[in-house]
């Protein structure tokens, strides 16, 4: 849930990025992170394994203006996608505002992506979220590749909860501003109180 600070008029928001290992959420933040040219910017924290899978989480804060005099911040992380880091996904699902989640669109990942799906479900009911409440985007990544399924098969199989979608490529940048500022669209219009 955000926080907004009455004091400092600051309103903080969580988004966390969701899905099967090596799907992309590390790829998302660190084009958010290069394109994002601000004055006081902030740095992407990583805790990087031996190779490029992320162990614990991935975290860029990010300054996204005003809404009515209060500064806004949104705090995105991605969560570890290997399946046996289940208790730091837990963890980081804490205090979430809006979820991104990233499939990987290749025929050979469906399981996994529905495995992730499910696996969010099962954690969001523990922290005691319904999934359907919560503002979510699902990114269909990786679409340069040959062996992609169509969208409309992915979105069969994974959009259960009528989310809004995006193709995306996201190590070329393509689709992931485009659900970053849909998700947060949706968390704001949450806050003031409309509906998802
Ligand atoms: N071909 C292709 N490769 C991509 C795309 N997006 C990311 N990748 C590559 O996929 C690999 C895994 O990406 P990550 O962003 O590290 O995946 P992750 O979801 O953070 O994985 P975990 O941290 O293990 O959960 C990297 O080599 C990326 O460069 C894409 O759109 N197309
Ligand atoms: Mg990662």
């Amino acid at each position: 849930m955000s926080f907004i600070n009455y004091n400092a008029k600051e309103i903080h928001c969580k988004i966390v990025y969701y899905g099967p290992s090596l799907g992309g959420k590390t790829t998302n933040l660190q084009w958010v992170y290069q394109k994002t040219v601000t004055p006081d910017k902030s740095e992407l924290f990583s805790l990087p394994g031996d190779v490029e899978r992320t162990l614990f989480f991935d975290f860029l804060p990010l300054n996204v203006g005003d809404i009515r005099g209060f500064k806004t911040r949104f705090h995105l992380y991605t969560v570890p996608g290997q399946v046996v880091y289940d208790a730091s996904r837990k963890l980081i699902l804490k205090g979430l505002d809006g979820v991104i989640f990233v499939a990987d669109s290749q025929a050979e990942r469906m399981e996994e992506n529905m495995q992730s799906m499910e696996n969010l479900k099962k954690n969001l009911d523990q922290q005691g979220y319904d999934i359907h409440d919560i503002p979510m985007v699902i990114q269909y990544n990786k679409r340069d590749l040959p062996n992609a399924l169509p969208v409309a098969d992915l979105r069969t199989n994974l959009n259960k909860y009528n989310s809004l979608d995006f193709e995306s490529t996201a190590f070329e940048g393509k689709g992931v501003f485009e659900s970053l500022r849909t998700v947060s669209k949706a968390i704001i219009n949450v806050l003031k109180g409309g509906d998802l």
